[in-house]
């Protein structure tokens, strides 16, 4: 495979001598080639940025540079992908590795400052396969760091290299799970144990422990990757994403119009919040949604205090209620607690009756004991 690097930063693009690729360029399996992007430029400072169109921060890659070392790099052949790596691409998955490992050559595209004038992508895509793709949810300082990743996860995949037959497999979700913990020697370790089991000999034990604890592990950390819960009708309750922002904000001004008319309308936070405080909010706490036809009809949040699960906002498109949405909501916050969580705590206005009886029936209790934001009650469940 050819692997070709664009970058204004050769030096960042070291470790491909030293790693898994260079292992794998050693072999002859990879021919690697870096780029100085400086190269085709004219100018007496070799400039390759300049001010963003439209205003904004920042300096934006100017698309003279690339055109020019894609005519010299040859760009353009079939069996050939050229990568851009950007936060906005799709995200780099154990298929797209897979998939960018049966090309003959990939061609990496290092943007810097705030990105690359889009023209270059789009001349790009005219001539060959593009591929827009970012690592995650974060932003880099530029491309390379990215290229690096992208590429360590496709040479690991090439045939022939380092003995890969059998490990080639998606390793890290295996069964559509994160993996179980691993140990080695010693049985004992700064005071620490292995687990028995694995040390028990009995293969059936180990298998069943390792899927439970992947289960556990898959439960806490990467809750995406299992099956939503759903409603008796098989309507799916999924955890909310900015972009829901409005329309959660406008069921929660329907909903607490409500409970405004039950107690004193001042005491009704939910009420006041307008939707920058929702966008806000959205942040900070794991945060529930179940769409009907495309239309969001129920939501619930939930965040851990101590070790309380602290329970809110359950909220139910006014046409619904009375069907058990809530009461499914309720349940399923309960049901996606944390390990930590020993108790549920839920608040609601003193003068609503009806959330009380309903919560009454879920199994809280009143706390008088405790004190409650002006207006409201508390009501709290042990964890069983
Ligand atoms: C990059 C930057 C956009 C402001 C070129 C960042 C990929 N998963 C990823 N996170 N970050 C990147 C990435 C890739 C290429 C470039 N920047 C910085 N990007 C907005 C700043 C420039």
């Amino acid at each position: 495979m050819r692997l070709d690097y664009l970058t204004i930063f050769p030096d960042y693009l070291a470790p491909l001598d030293l790693s898994l690729p260079g292992k794998a360029a050693e072999g002859g399996l990879i021919d690697v080639r870096v780029h100085d992007l400086r190269t085709w430029t004219h100018d007496r400072h070799r400039t390759v940025d300049d001010t963003p169109y439209g205003g904004g921060a920042g300096m934006v890659m100017r698309p003279e540079p690339f055109g020019e070392a894609f005519d010299a790099l040859g760009v353009g052949a079939p069996d050939e992908t050229v990568v851009f790596p950007t936060p906005s691409g799709e995200p780099l998955t154990q298929r797209l590795a897979a998939e960018l490992a049966g090309r003959e050559r990939l061609v990496f595209v290092c943007g810097r400052y705030e990105g690359i004038d889009q023209r270059v992508v789009d001349h790009a895509r005219d001539r060959t396969d593009v591929r827009e793709i970012s690592l995650g949810d974060y932003v880099l300082n530029g491309g390379e760091v990215a290229a690096l990743a992208i590429t360590e996860a496709v040479v690991r995949l090439l045939p022939g290299f380092l003995g890969n037959a059998e490990s080639l497999a998606e390793e890290s979700h295996e069964g559509g799970l994160l993996e179980a913990p691993a140990y080695t020697k010693p049985p004992v370790w700064d005071g620490r144990a292995v687990p028995d089991v694995l040390r028990s000999g009995d293969h059936a034990a180990i298998a069943a422990w390792r899927r439970e604890e992947a289960v556990r592990r898959t439960v806490e950390r990467r809750p995406d990757l299992l099956p939503p819960s759903v409603l008796d009708d098989g309507t799916p309750i999924v955890r909310a994403v900015p972009a829901d922002a409005g329309e959660i904000f406008t069921l929660q001004r329907a909903c607490w119009v409500q409970e405004a008319l039950v107690n004193d309308p001042a005491e009704v936070p939910a009420l006041h919040e307008e939707l920058p405080d929702v966008q806000a909010w959205l942040e900070r706490w794991d945060t529930y949604v179940v769409r009907r036809a495309g239309r969001l009809v129920g939501a619930v949040r939930a965040r851990l205090e101590g070790t309380a699960w602290d329970i809110g906002r359950i909220m139910v498109a006014p046409d619904l209620q009375g069907a058990g949405l809530g009461r499914a909501l309720l349940e399923h916050v309960e049901r996606v607690a944390p390990a930590e969580a020993t108790s549920y705590v839920l608040f609601t206005g003193a003068g609503s009756v009806r959330n009380q009886r309903i919560y009454g029936k879920a199994g809280y209790r009143l706390r008088r004991d405790v004190e409650p934001p002006p207006g409201a009650v508390v009501l709290t469940k042990r964890r069983r």
